[in-house]
């Protein structure tokens, strides 16, 4: 049905006479039920992606691709006067994710769906998402982020579950999001939601009762876990989540005819780090209460799921003390004591026990035990799990450990954020990338064609301008569409190490103002939320924006030199800064960043890597070769060596090294304590100086050459703009198609 038809029914007038509010619900229905009429994927045995986030984005203009009909109902809102890009502002960004692990899973299952695979996503329906973030004074506030209105994306289902805690229990319910392939499949996102949810509870920003689970179990994600309470609510979040997917599973599965002892030809679960892990032990216990022995019980769940690891940062590897776990779940202990009792019975190694003589159970243990498969996100961080982090492990289960380097859809991150690069590439090559991304290597034969490098460009400066648009209208700043833009947009961690690119912006600074001007001037720009219970964090934001205030309000720097923090960084953010972006700053400190995402996006929008060897940075690193790109800093066999040997001593650099001294003592200069908060800046100058956990110091001095590098070759725009082509061309290894080809050949055999 054509629009036109369809609001002539619905409103009883013609597309010109809708508000752009009435049209954006127009198409919300009508997209809604064109997904209704596609099929699900159908093979005998179905996966379920089991994640804590989804962070999927406006879905309006990706919908709208994916089921072919962008184009159509841009002209022909166009023909009656109506922009689709101001239709889309009605739309309100789910907030149900907080960073690369989020945006992975949702890229995930738009290629599950593409690729036409049995595969849908469960979480939990968060009312208020992560946290809105609101700039005051410099400093990091956050208020709720209400997403839901009335009529969504979201349908609510009959299928409802009995949840029971502790001297409780509760119901959830379903609600789905329909995951439109760009094909004729068409999946599901299943959210569970508690039916007694009460937005009301929560007052003063953020806070809320968090005793209260009936009322607040789905109300945030990652509520504060400063305390007992915000902990012991996280293994609320998280059982309520598993023990509707299992009882959803075991539903599905039985209904198809599965007799439950051969659950792993019917299911096989994926878990999303170790947010999910309860789902072994409950699905054990349905199990056995369903009639099977308890070792066969195991045997079936371990041959059902498969677990991905995101992180090597001790303190992201869940750990929960049995006493939480009985105080919310006490039903799952004793089969948790079974599957450690196996463990210590086999394996004489304290390393390898669930759990641990501090009474804690460690939850990735239990998926590396009971699961047949546990990868990796990049080859780096695959070979860090099975050498270091997780060597004993690997030891015992060498079969089990395979790598899966991530990937992005290309469908929200070139198709719909660039759609004048994806129009160009289709002149040149044809559409068939839109399938197979790596044809876009055939890009490499128009290296040498100024025609094409032109075009390039001259997306590049539109690109720029946009950006340039929407943060004067959302955010009030004006920002030099000639000047170099360089990003770092990603969460705010030590270990990312955005206080690493602040020290440059800093010496940076000092140079200007002492005379040395860039020849073109330079636009950093920062985007990134702060867990609030992460001091050092808030306060690497505080310094961020202090300098934004000294340095944008300077006459003699400004001409030269801005910088710009986005508030509220989210998707629709990145849709906009990537396409936009000159310079990618991924510069975490090598071995730590698993693998980064915004790193792929960057490069198929032609943006050039500035980076350490981390991550997938070192596939990038090799598929484009040392001319295109930048990379500095100590290799990750330095870092692990560095942590082994405790040789590392910030004040030394510190001392020893005037450049960084400079930098690092304007953090407590007049100039930003006239600005700021003198107790945040001198709390942060002391953990650089005493510390520097994530060695910002050692790799500063090549930090800067390459960087001044990469300025210099900006300044020859034959040269750049062909080694943007080369990234784009050779970007299409990064296609979460491929990934999730990948992850369904070795581990879920669909
Ligand atoms: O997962 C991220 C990694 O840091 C990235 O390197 C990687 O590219 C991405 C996808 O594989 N991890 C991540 O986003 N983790 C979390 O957000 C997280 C949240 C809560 C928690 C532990 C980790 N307790």
């Amino acid at each position: 049905m054509k629009l036109s038809e369809f609001v002539k029914t619905e409103y009883g007038k013609s597309i010109s006479e809708c508000t752009n509010e009435e049209l954006y619900y127009a198409l919300l229905t009508l997209t809604k039920k064109m997904a209704s009429g596609k099929q699900h994927g159908n093979s005998k045995k179905k996966l379920y992606y089991i994640s804590a986030e989804f962070l999927i984005g406006k879905l309006l203009s990706n919908n709208l691709i994916n089921l072919g009909i962008y184009d159509e109902v841009k002209e022909e809102l166009a023909q009656n006067g109506k922009n689709i890009c101001e239709i889309e502002e009605f739309e309100k960004e789910p907030s149900l994710g907080n960073g690369g692990l989020g945006r992975l899973a949702a890229c995930f299952i738009d290629s599950i769906a593409t690729l036409g695979l049995n595969g849908d996503g469960v979480g939990l329906n968060y009312h208020f998402g992560l946290f809105r973030q609101v700039f005051e004074n410099n400093m990091q506030t956050t208020v709720p982020d209400p997403w839901l209105t009335e009529k969504s994306w979201l349908t609510k289902t009959d299928v409802t579950y009995d949840i029971k805690f502790k001297g409780m229990t509760v119901k959830s319910r379903m609600y789905d999001i329909d995951v439109i392939g760009y094909n004729n499949t068409s999946n599901k996102l299943h959210l569970f939601d508690i039916e007694s949810v009460d937005e009301s509870i929560v007052e003063d920003g953020i806070n809320f009762n968090k005793e209260d689970i009936k009322k607040n179990l789905t109300l945030f994600l990652y509520p504060d876990d400063s305390d007992e309470a915000g902990r012991i609510l996280r293994i609320y979040q998280q059982y309520f989540m598993v023990s509707s997917a299992a009882q959803l599973i075991l539903d599905e599965c039985v209904a198809k005819g599965c007799n439950l002892h051969d659950l792993s030809d019917y299911v096989v679960i994926q878990i999303n780090d170790t947010h999910p892990t309860m789902i072994i032990p409950e699905l054990i216990r349905l199990l056995v209460e369903r009639g099977l022995e308890m070792d066969e019980a195991i045997e079936a769940v371990t041959k059902s799921c498969a677990y991905t690891n995101h992180t090597i940062l001790a303190e992201a590897l869940e750990k929960w003390p049995i006493y939480y776990l009985k105080k919310a779940v006490p039903q799952l202990m004793p089969i948790i004591e079974v599957l450690d009792d196996k463990v210590r019975r086999k394996y004489h190694n304290q390393a390898v026990y669930i759990i641990d003589g501090e009474e804690r159970v460690h939850m990735a243990h239990i998926d590396i035990h009971y699961s047949s498969s546990v990868n990796g996100v990049a080859s780096l961080h695959t070979e860090i799990l099975k050498n270091n982090e997780l060597h004993h492990f690997y030891e015992i289960y060498p079969e089990k450990f395979n790598n899966k380097t991530n990937g992005i859809t290309f469908r929200r991150w070139l198709l719909h954020c660039n759609p004048q690069l994806t129009e160009l590439i289709t002149s040149l090559i044809g559409d068939g990338f839109k399938k197979d991304a790596m044809q876009l290597e055939k890009l490499l034969d128009y290296k040498n064609d100024e025609k094409v490098l032109k075009q390039i460009l001259e997306i590049k400066s539109a690109k720029k301008m946009e950006l340039k648009k929407a943060l004067m209208e959302k955010q009030n700043v004006t920002i030099n569409e000639n000047s170099i833009f360089d990003i770092q947009i990603k969460r705010l961690h030590e270990y990312k190490r955005q206080q690493l690119n602040a020290l440059y912006v800093i010496h940076k600074y000092l140079e200007i103002k002492a005379g040395k001007k860039p020849s073109t001037p330079i636009t950093v720009i920062f985007g990134a939320k702060a867990a609030p219970a992460y001091i050092i964090a808030q306060d690497i934001i505080h310094l961020i924006l202090c300098l934004q205030q000294l340095i944008n309000n300077d006459p003699e720097v400004s001409p030269y030199l801005n910088v710009v923090m986005v508030e509220n960084y989210n998707v629709t953010w990145a849709e906009k800064l990537i396409p936009a972006c000159d310079i990618s700053e991924q510069i975490s400190l090598a071995s730590k960043e698993a693998s980064g995402t915004g790193n792929m996006k960057f490069m198929l929008n032609g943006a050039l890597t500035l980076g350490t060897e981390d991550g997938a940075n070192v596939e990038i690193h090799e598929l484009v070769g040392d001319d295109n790109i930048y990379i500095f800093g100590d290799s990750s066999d330095t870092v692990v060596e560095r942590y082994a040997q405790g040789s590392y001593h910030a004040a030394k650099y510190y001392n020893e090294n005037a450049v960084i001294k400079e930098a690092v003592d304007f953090i407590t200069g007049e100039e930003l304590k006239a600005i700021g908060d003198k107790d945040r800046l001198e709390r942060l100058f002391n953990e650089l100086v005493s510390k520097d956990w994530f060695m910002t110091f050692p790799d500063f001095d090549e930090y800067v050459k390459t960087r001044e590098q990469a300025y210099a070759d900006y300044e020859n725009r034959e040269e750049w703009v062909q080694k943007m082509l080369v990234n784009i061309a050779k970007a299409g290894y990064f296609s979460s198609d491929r990934t999730i080809e990948e992850y369904n050949r070795d581990i879920w055999k669909l």
